[in-house]
């Protein structure tokens, strides 16, 4: 029988085995799966764990969520095309549902689809061999909870370990000899900690703007970002400020680009994540930067040295949960043979048109666009429900409109759902008082 091997159990994993079952629930014949999770739970970094640095059995922690997060961009952007909020939630819902809400909802699919069975908990895999003669893998795992390890074949692989979890640490001069906290923002989890607080974040994406808008929100005296290549530009209010590069510390003094300084108590690097496979053996692993074509990926998903590995979700994120799922249904109708691969040049080629179209991208409402095309052309191959990807693009530009006008105001703004068609209420609470981030607090009427 044909084996397949899926490594994580997030967003992207979890797609897979929902791709599976779901194909199996339509009749057809599925090779038997696998899937390894190093975590005592599923959900990848939806399901928050207050630990940082190691675990309870001396792993590197995966989470990199913090308690208060509310999801970053709209929810109607990121829903299943198979598994509504509203089927999960018996209601409309909110647009920008915190964490314990999103974990719900992703639990909320495959405990319908009932894969449980087929994840292995506090399994993390150490390595993965390939040989050439048999066209067979190995993998290596480790049972923390029976502290044993063990190896098995498989026909296929599926890489869906994140790309989020382990920290770029940029070095800054002075940060030896700082005195105050300095961490990355991998290993944040409270803003309360920083009430009443000097904070300087580096960076300027995703996690420099929620983090300092987090910290901001519960009470720091003030938040300074500094960005390496341009300012953030939003609205912000009073006591925050964007300023250029970080070049020093002294004690706690901040020396900036500009020649300008300020008193600060905590630095925390915002500045991203590094694509790391510390299981995968030079000839298998996928080297490549966080950005929206990545390297290597034959359709975004196909190893290009080795057609019988997979990886899901490895591009940098405007669309997540669905595109994720988009990519596991084409990986496993590539594995069950409905979809032939194209003779390798043709792939080379469909490679070089996408690579050379993301580096023409300016601006996030073209990078958006040319994510959505790309979710598009896998989702004609395959039979996962078509959804209006127009239409997200859409909400996209909407959300990108809302956060230009009001950046601490973004989340009170409401959309309609692409898979219903009906309209989300707005929430109770503006963003900026809600302090309770529980989902009881949130789905309260
Ligand atoms: P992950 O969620 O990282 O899951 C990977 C899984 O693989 C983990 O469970 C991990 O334990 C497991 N694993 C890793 N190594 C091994 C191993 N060796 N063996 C076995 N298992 C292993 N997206 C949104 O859509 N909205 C948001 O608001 C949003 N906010 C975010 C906030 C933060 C702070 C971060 C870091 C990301 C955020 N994202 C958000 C993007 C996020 O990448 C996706 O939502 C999603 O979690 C990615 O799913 P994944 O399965 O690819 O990876
Ligand atoms: P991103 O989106 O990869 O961004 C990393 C940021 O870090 C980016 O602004 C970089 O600056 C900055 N960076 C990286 N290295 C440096 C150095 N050496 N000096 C200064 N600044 C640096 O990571 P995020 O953590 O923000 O977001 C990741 C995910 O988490 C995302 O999907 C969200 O959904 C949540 P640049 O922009 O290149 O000037």
């Amino acid at each position: 029988m044909t084996r397949v091997a899926v490594i994580g159990a997030g967003p992207s994993g979890l797609a897979q085995l929902r791709a599976f079952q779901s194909a199996a629930q339509k009749g057809a014949e599925i090779p038997e799966i696998v899937c390894y999770e190093k975590q005592s739970d599923w959900g990848g970094l939806w399901n928050y764990t207050w630990r940082t640095g190691l675990d309870e059995y001396g792993e590197p922690v995966h989470g990199s969520m913090y308690r208060y997060l509310w999801s970053n961009g709209p929810k109607e952007c990121l829903e299943f095309a198979d598994y509504s909020f509203e089927e999960h939630f018996g209601k409309p819902i909110a647009s920008y549902p915190p964490r314990a809400v999103l974990w719900d909802y992703i639990k909320g699919r495959v405990e319908k689809a009932d894969v449980r069975k087929w994840v292995r908990f506090s399994t993390p895999v150490r390595m993965v061999r390939f040989d050439e003669e048999t066209k067979k893998f190995t993998v290596t795992a480790h049972d923390r909870a029976q502290d044993r390890m063990y190896d098995e074949e498989f026909d296929y692989v599926v890489v869906a370990s994140g790309h989020f979890s382990t920290p770029n640490v940029p070095y800054f001069e002075g940060v030896k000899t700082f005195n105050g906290r300095v961490l990355h923002a991998h290993d944040f989890r409270d803003a309360v900690e920083f009430k009443g607080k000097d904070v300087l974040l580096v960076g300027r994406s995703y996690s420099a703007e929620d983090i300092g808008s987090q910290c901001w929100k519960y009470g720091a005296k003030s938040v300074t970002t500094s960005y390496r290549s341009k300012p953030m530009g939003f609205k912000w209010p009073g006591n925050f400020e964007e300023r250029p590069l970080l070049t020093r510390l002294e004690n706690k003094t901040a020396h900036f680009l500009d020649g300008s300084s300020k008193e600060v108590d905590a630095l925390i690097l915002c500045t991203g994540y590094h694509h790391h496979f510390p299981f995968l053996p030079d000839e298998l692993r996928l080297k490549t930067a966080n950005r929206l074509w990545a390297d290597h990926l034959y359709k975004g998903v196909i190893f290009d040295k080795n057609p019988q590995l997979f990886y899901i979700g490895m591009q940098d994120q405007f669309y997540t949960f669905n595109m994720f799922d988009v990519q596991a249904w084409w990986a496993r109708d590539v594995m069950l043979g409905r979809i032939k691969l194209p003779p390798e040049d043709e792939l080379q080629a469909n490679f070089d048109k996408w690579r050379a179209r993301e580096e023409t991208l300016e601006d996030a409402e073209q990078m958006i666009w040319y994510q959505g095309d790309y979710v598009k052309e896998l989702l004609a191959e395959t039979d996962y429900p078509s959804f209006d990807i127009e239409g997200t693009n859409k909400t996209f530009m909407e959300w990108e409109h809302h956060k230009a006008e009001n950046i601490m105001g973004f989340r009170d703004h409401a959309y309609r759902s692409l898979m219903t068609g009906n309209m989300s209420p707005k929430h109770h609470t503006p963003w900026v008082d809600a302090l309770d981030d529980s989902m009881e607090e949130y789905l309260r009427n």
